[in-house]
């Protein structure tokens, strides 16, 4: 285990940089509330999320308790609202019924938080930087929570303003049924020790992979839709005991968000299905049933990650699939840009040594694997980041979606869900042993 870094020895961040992150990030949040009225803000849309202005206070909360407080040593602006913003003592489904502050007070609470961190950080820098970074990727992942209800909500004409329109593929169409085959031997997953990355992703270890084989794209809508009219969703030998009883028991016939009339819901209105495109808003449960219908399983965690960055040439683990450098709108569908999927093999350039194509951006892709710490896992900075949730409860997704920040996806950040939920954007890809 390396030691903590100390002040002395730890690099200082560029306080420039962070700032500006943090003015960008509040930007998209800004813009994305823009266009919902304070009554669908203000009210439940679901019982698996939050109103949306909770998690505009949440928000705000989190950054007053991580940078007013911990980081300037000062008291919260807000501290008597510590409680009602603490997303483990408020389960989501009790979180409408909180005496949470609504529109015009939650963005007050913003901004006089943002004024404060300012000065802060004008008059001391950022330290290290990793605490600013920790809440600037924090307001990153609200807005793609946010975007799941607005999802939920179907709030027709939703058109936020920073929309443009996704790449088409080149060449023909992938199914996500083309294999690539991932040779066996040790590979270093998760993240180095150096930099910014959540708890559960360290320590980077060894692991020996035995060879894989993987899909190298997510399946598509027409794939999918081939399941479904196949009877997929009738044929109980491909469906596991628990995901038989979920099916039947919510009387489930097709992804969250398709229409008995062949369309889909998208953000801001309904189209019809696109065949080329990810499937999304599909259950662990259903991604393992296609699977066993194909004869083949859900990638572990570990093959996902090595298909992403391994560089059988060298033996070397790449910060990205593409490289080094950082994801770019010819990459990858990332930051929300396109509200919904990309047709899958869009982003040839950001294909991975292996061959596999939109490991990150377009839809989370549901792995095989529970969600538990790599071995040496240490809490960091609260348990309630990941620990607690620690267990056979949560699968882990890998990858990111569209929704994502291109901040936040990266090859080795974990995503995790229980095994029923669709309101992600999740897709996957499938895979076998070779
Ligand atoms: C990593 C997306 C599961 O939303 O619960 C937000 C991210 N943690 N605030 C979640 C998170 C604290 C987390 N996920
Ligand atoms: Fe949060």
């Amino acid at each position: 285990m390396p030691p903590p870094t100390t002040a002395s020895t730890a690099p200082t961040a560029d306080t420039d940089a962070l700032l500006d992150g943090l003015d960008v990030a509040r930007e998209r949040t800004l813009a994305l509330v823009e266009p919902v009225c304070a009554e669908d803000l203000e009210r439940v849309h679901s019982t698996l999320m939050s109103p949306l202005v909770w998690d505009l206070g949440h928000i705000a909360a989190f950054e007053d308790l991580w940078l007013v407080h911990r980081f300037g040593g000062e008291p919260m602006l807000r501290g008597e609202y510590a409680q009602v913003y603490d997303a483990f003592e408020t389960p989501r489904a009790e979180r409408g019924d909180l005496p949470y502050l609504r529109c015009a007070e939650a963005h007050t609470y913003l901004a006089d938080v943002r004024t404060r961190v300012r000065e802060l950080t004008d008059a001391r820098g950022a330290g290290d930087g990793l605490l600013h970074e920790l809440v600037i990727r924090h307001e990153r992942q609200h807005q793609e929570t946010m975007l799941q209800t607005i999802m939920l909500a179907r709030l027709r004409d939703y058109d936020p303003r920073w929309r443009v329109e996704p790449p088409q593929a080149a060449g023909a169409a992938p199914t996500g049924l083309e294999w690539i085959d991932v040779q066996g031997g040790p590979f270093d997953m998760g993240a180095p020790a150096e930099g910014f990355a959540y708890d559960n992703e360290r320590p980077r270890h060894a692991v020996d992979v035995p060879a894989f084989r993987i899909g190298r794209t997510p399946i598509t809508n027409a794939t999918f839709l081939h399941f479904v009219e196949g009877g997929g969703y009738q044929r109980r030998e491909w469906w596991t005991d628990e995901a038989w009883h979920w099916k039947e028991q919510y009387d489930i016939t097709h992804p969250l968000h398709w229409t008995d009339d062949g369309r889909e819901w998208r953000i801001g209105g309904y189209e019809p299905l696109d065949p080329t495109r990810p499937v999304v808003h599909v259950s662990w449960f259903e991604a393992d049933a296609f699977a066993r219908a194909h004869g083949a399983r859900l990638p572990t965690e570990v093959e996902w990650e090595k298909a992403a960055t391994w560089d059988q040439d060298t033996g070397a683990t790449r910060p990205y699939p593409w490289g080094s450098e950082p994801p770019t709108r010819e990459r990858a569908n990332l930051d929300q840009s396109g509200c919904g999927p990309a047709p899958a093999g869009a982003y040839p350039a950001g294909a991975a040594p292996s061959g596999c194509q939109g490991m990150l951006g377009d839809v989370w892709e549901w792995t095989y694997s529970d969600f538990r710490g790599y071995p040496g896992f240490r809490a960091h900075p609260y348990r309630e980041y990941s620990e607690v949730f620690f267990g056979a409860d949560y699968r882990v997704l890998r990858g990111g979606s569209w929704a994502t920040s291109g901040r936040v996806a990266t090859p080795t950040f974990r995503n995790w869900d229980h095994p029923q939920r669709r309101q992600i954007f999740a897709g996957f890809r499938i895979a076998s042993d070779a």
